[in-house]
């Protein structure tokens, strides 16, 4: 079907370029002043663009404008100002009455289709994009035309409201910035994101109607990763969006497979570590205590040699999952090699550890692992752990050595137990 468009200029002249230009290709509905264009749409809406001189004799584009978005509520509807008047300070008012875009008189010929047919022939992106601006009408803006591009944008309007989403955990693929923000501004928060790991490989893409060299500059240098200029072209705009997707997915992408263990989808050894090194400086600093874990199933080999490699790891994957369900969000589950896994614990002391470590083990040893090969196969595993509880100026090596020692001792004692006891432990108040 094709898309429909409401033109609105005074000049015959323009009206006639625009109709032979475009009738081919869309469904044109063309009017010769805003007062008309206005009282069609009070009965009709169903429009996908619109495109409307700024100047008319009895209603101009900038009111047309400003009573589409205000008083019809038309959020969705891309309306491009047509102007022959040069300057910033036109562009500035369409943009803060919502427009779409801004478009400079006379365009050269197929200038106009070629823009609608780059707009409506775009592909469709996925991707999660964080809008931190605090004008109300333009962050809206901002957000509708990303939604009609398939993208999930997540509206901000100061640096605080931004800084709640990240931290909550939330998928981002993309950060827009305003750059001139109430109270932290865009520079505070780009500094502020780009030296925290957990947000540093976030591109950010920054926003601004000020076109100062400098900021350009200090912006980029201070990390980052692109910039748009206000008001944009449009076109240009999703093009950078988009751009700045898939870097962020590649990122992504690269991050998980260097963090993640590929058989089980849970830390590996390196990432793992990575985590324990930050909360034994966490532990200190907070003054909370924090355990280590090493789990290691009991006679692995035999699962292997009766059941196949194959076999094997599914269990592996499947001990992983019954772990990962038992723990809380803040702890560190991971691969420690081969066989053996380990966990990091927060704010936990030994004899918490000790705790969990054993109901891990009791829960294991109750599941009936079922897996179909050339027969149904049904059997139980059991795992020994070893518990440690690092202290103040205890390097990391010297608590793996406790954990692994202990571990060791219930192997020693029959497997199917974890060391230290828990009567052994006393409880701590925490
Ligand atoms: P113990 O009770 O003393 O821990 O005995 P075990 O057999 O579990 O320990 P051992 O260290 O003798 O054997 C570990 C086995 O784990 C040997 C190795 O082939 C197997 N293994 C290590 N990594 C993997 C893996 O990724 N997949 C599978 N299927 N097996 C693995
Ligand atoms: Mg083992």
């Amino acid at each position: 079907m094709k898309k429909r468009i409401l033109i609105c200029d005074d000049s015959s002249t323009i009206r006639a370029i625009i109709k032979k230009e475009l009738q081919d290709y869309y469904d044109l509905e063309i009017f010769d002043d805003g007062i008309y264009a206005y009282d069609f749409l009070l009965k009709d809406q169903r429009f996908d663009f619109a495109i409307i001189d700024g100047e008319m004799p009895q209603m101009g584009g900038f009111e047309l404008l400003r009573r589409i978005k205000e008083e019809l509520n038309l959020i969705f509807l891309p309306v491009v100002i047509l102007t022959a008047n040069e300057g910033d300070y036109y562009e500035k008012q369409a943009f803060n009455l919502g427009a779409f875009d801004f478009l400079k008189k006379p365009f050269k010929q197929g200038q106009l289709l070629r823009y609608l047919l780059d707009y409506f022939n775009e592909e469709l992106t996925e991707g999660s994009v964080l809008v931190i601006e605090d004008s109300t009408i333009q962050n809206e803006t901002i957000c509708q035309q990303l939604r009609l591009k398939n993208m999930q944008p997540i509206s901000a309007n100061n640096a605080v409201e931004a800084m709640r989403y990240l931290l909550s955990g939330i998928d981002i693929d993309v950060i827009l910035m305003d750059i001139f923000l109430p109270q932290y501004t865009g520079y505070d928060l780009i500094s502020i994101l780009k030296s925290d790991e957990r947000f540093s490989f976030i591109p950010i893409v920054g926003l601004t109607a000020f076109k100062e060299k400098d900021i350009l500059s200090e912006i980029l240098n201070l990390g980052a990763d692109d910039f748009i200029y206000k008001p944009y072209n449009i076109n240009e705009f999703f093009s950078r969006v988009r751009a700045n997707i898939r870097i962020s997915k590649l990122i992504k992408k690269l991050k998980q497979t260097s963090e993640e263990d590929y058989l089980t989808g849970i830390y590996n050894r390196r990432t793992f570590f990575h985590f324990l090194e930050n909360l034994t400086a966490l532990s200190v600093r907070e003054n909370k205590p924090l355990s280590f874990v090493i789990l290691d199933i009991d006679y692995f080999k035999k699962i292997n040699d009766t059941y196949g490699h194959d076999i094997g790891d599914s269990v592996l994957k499947k001990l992983a999952e019954i772990v990962l369900k038992m723990t809380r969000r803040a702890d560190v589950f991971g691969r420690y090699g081969g066989e053996e896994f380990c966990l990091a614990l927060p704010n936990t002391d030994l004899y918490g550890a000790c705790l969990l470590a054993n109901k891990i083990r009791s829960t294991i040893s109750q599941t009936i692992m079922t897996f179909n090969k050339y027969k149904t196969i049904s059997f139980s595993i059991t795992i020994s752990a070893g518990v440690a509880e690092f202290t103040k100026g205890m390097e990391i090596d010297t608590l793996v050595k406790i954990a692994d020692k202990n571990l060791y001792l219930a192997k020693e004692n029959g497997r199917n137990r974890v060391y230290p006891i828990l009567e052994s432990v006393t409880k701590k108040s925490i």
